[in-house]
């Protein structure tokens, strides 16, 4: 409806290294677009260490933190933004769970990952987060403003 339209929901996704290695990016993108969510930004980046560093701030002093960054700024990552209704939420069950192992099939970690420190994509895990890794990841003129829309076919 015109309301939820106004205050629509954004989400940071990023495909990681091993991701794009493997040739997924066209494959998830499909499933998000497939699902009815808006894409309102992209672009194929590898992360500085200083950009990494602060994605996963919450994670300094952990065992995997230093692997962690090392992964992550070790070759391009295909970063983005999707729109939709509870779209934070949405994203994180398109994703599945953080070990692919455990992640149930039909879920991009579930259908294609093994390892918990290859789980292919990360997705936010809050609209607070997300606003924070948006912020980090794109700058504003980088993102599209909402033009055509097609969410009254889809809620
Ligand atoms: P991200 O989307 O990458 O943030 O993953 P998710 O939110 O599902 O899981 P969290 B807990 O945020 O993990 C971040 C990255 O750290 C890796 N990790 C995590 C480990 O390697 N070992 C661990 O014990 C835990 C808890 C998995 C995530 N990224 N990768 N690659
Ligand atoms: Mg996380």
């Amino acid at each position: 409806c015109e309301k939820d339209l106004e205050s629509a929901e954004r989400t940071f996704i990023a495909i990681k290294p091993d991701g794009v290695q493997r040739k997924l990016i066209g494959e998830i993108v499909a499933r998000f677009e497939k699902k009815g969510l808006k894409l309102v930004g992209c672009k194929l980046i590898q992360p500085s260490r200083k950009l990494a560093e602060k994605h996963y701030a919450e994670h300094k002093g952990k065992p995997f933190y230093e692997g962690l960054l090392d992964f992550i700024t070790s070759g391009p990552v295909f970063a983005m933004v999707w729109e939709g209704k509870e779209v934070v939420s949405t994203a994180r069950s398109l994703i599945g769970l953080t070990d692919p192992k455990k992640s149930p099939m039909n879920t991009i970690r579930g259908d294609f990952g093994i390892d918990v420190g290859r789980n292919i994509i990360h997705g936010s895990d809050s609209v607070e987060s997300a606003q924070r890794e948006i912020g980090l990841w794109f700058s504003k003129n980088e993102l599209t403003r909402s033009s055509v829309t097609i969410e009254k076919w889809i809620y």
